[in-house]
């Protein structure tokens, strides 16, 4: 009988890709939905048939119990989250609730369905349980490359809920013996990512500069350095993280650093332009706190896992400006379309 795996947060970048990836391994994939989104308008439109949807909120503890009943899952993929870091300061309660608190209501929603018991360390049939844990929860660091004993310090209110969804997977895991691992994710991009984080603001600003439909692009710190990859390839390692016998945490990433000015270079490098005619710096875009650098040390991945990026961050660049430019060509022909046809 084929596997059953619930996600929260489907409709995200990640989640597209990891509901792709688990139908193609063979998976009947559950994802979790609040009441008004649409799965027909949003990333997972092209899955939608082969996609089946529970609602519940990450808020909302009965929903959760109800969610997880209904499904029965083998695997609980918890992704769902507010995950654009800036918004954290503007929403410090309602990121604590959603990316820190969401975390502990599904722990419990899979105890209180599968009646987990204290300490039990028997896997086998278990509810096991991904946590999306990420590289913010280094934030200041002390140490280059970062693997998963390097202590935390985050930076911002969405870091700090991060670490507590991280510590508190961690911690059931020891109370009860339940099968929870969290990914401590790098930076992962894709032509799927939100334009609001840097790397897709820079593809889509570059294929509009070269089309002619926008003149400047407005950027904060360019000399913060990530250790970017690719989203497609991160979630591989999700599933990768719950085959194995024992629960572990692990960390995700490329092990290459480059900076938000390489990140610009290379992308209006890919069209021909020079990058310097067309950035400038806005002060409003520098965050009240800042991590200047990530670089990801995976070789537990690599040697647990066996597990290993395959796309470069060139090659990631280039991938994202060819999606855009295609995108934005789109756009100008049919406001060309619309235009003609209102004379
Ligand atoms: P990050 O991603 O905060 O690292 O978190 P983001 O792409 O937003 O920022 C990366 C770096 O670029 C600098 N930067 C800008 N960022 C944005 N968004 N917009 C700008 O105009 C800009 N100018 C410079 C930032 O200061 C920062 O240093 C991402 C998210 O996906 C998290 O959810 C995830 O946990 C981590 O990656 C791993």
């Amino acid at each position: 009988m084929s596997k059953r795996a619930l996600i929260t947060g489907v409709t995200g970048q990640d989640g597209s890709y990891l509901a792709e990836h688990l139908i193609a391994e063979g998976y009947q994939v559950w994802g979790l939905i609040r009441g008004q989104a649409n799965p027909r308008k949003l990333r997972i439109s092209r899955l939608a048939s082969e996609l089946n949807f529970v609602e519940g909120d990450l808020m909302d503890q009965a929903s959760l119990v109800s969610a997880v009943d209904l499904v029965q899952p083998d695997e609980v993929y918890n992704l769902g989250a507010v995950s654009f870091v800036p918004m954290s300061w503007q929403q410090p309660e309602l990121v604590t609730e959603i990316n820190g608190s969401g975390v502990l209501r599904m722990l419990e929603a899979i105890r209180m369905v599968s009646g987990i018991g204290r300490g039990s360390r028997d896997f086998g049939n278990q509810i096991r349980f991904y946590q999306a844990s990420s590289s913010e929860m280094f934030g200041k660091v002390t140490t280059t490359p970062q693997c998963e004993t390097t202590v935390f310090y985050p930076r911002s209110p969405y870091g700090v809920a991060k670490t507590y969804g991280h510590y508190i997977t961690c911690n059931y895991r020891e109370s009860y013996g339940m099968y929870g691992v969290s990914g401590m994710l790098f930076n992962h991009e894709s032509p799927r990512r939100g334009a609001e984080f840097v790397t897709r603001k820079i593809s889509l600003a570059v294929a509009h500069i070269k089309l002619g439909m926008q003149d400047k692009l407005r950027l904060g710190n360019l000399d913060a350095v990530r250790d970017w990859g690719f989203a497609g390839d991160y979630v591989r390692a999700m599933h990768l993280m719950l085959q194995c016998d024992e629960p572990m945490d692990f960390v995700i990433g490329t092990g290459r650093m480059h900076t938000v000015r390489d990140a610009v270079r290379i992308a209006f490098e890919c069209v021909g332009l020079n990058w310097a005619d067309h950035v400038e710096i806005d002060p409003v875009l520098v965050r009240p706190a800042e991590v200047e650098t990530l670089c990801a040390d995976w070789s537990r991945a690599r040697d647990v896992l066996g597990w290993t990026p395959t796309v470069r961050f060139e090659e990631l660049m280039r991938m994202m400006v060819e999606s855009d430019l295609e995108q934005a060509a789109r756009e100008r022909d049919y406001a060309g379309v619309l235009t003609a046809g209102s004379w």
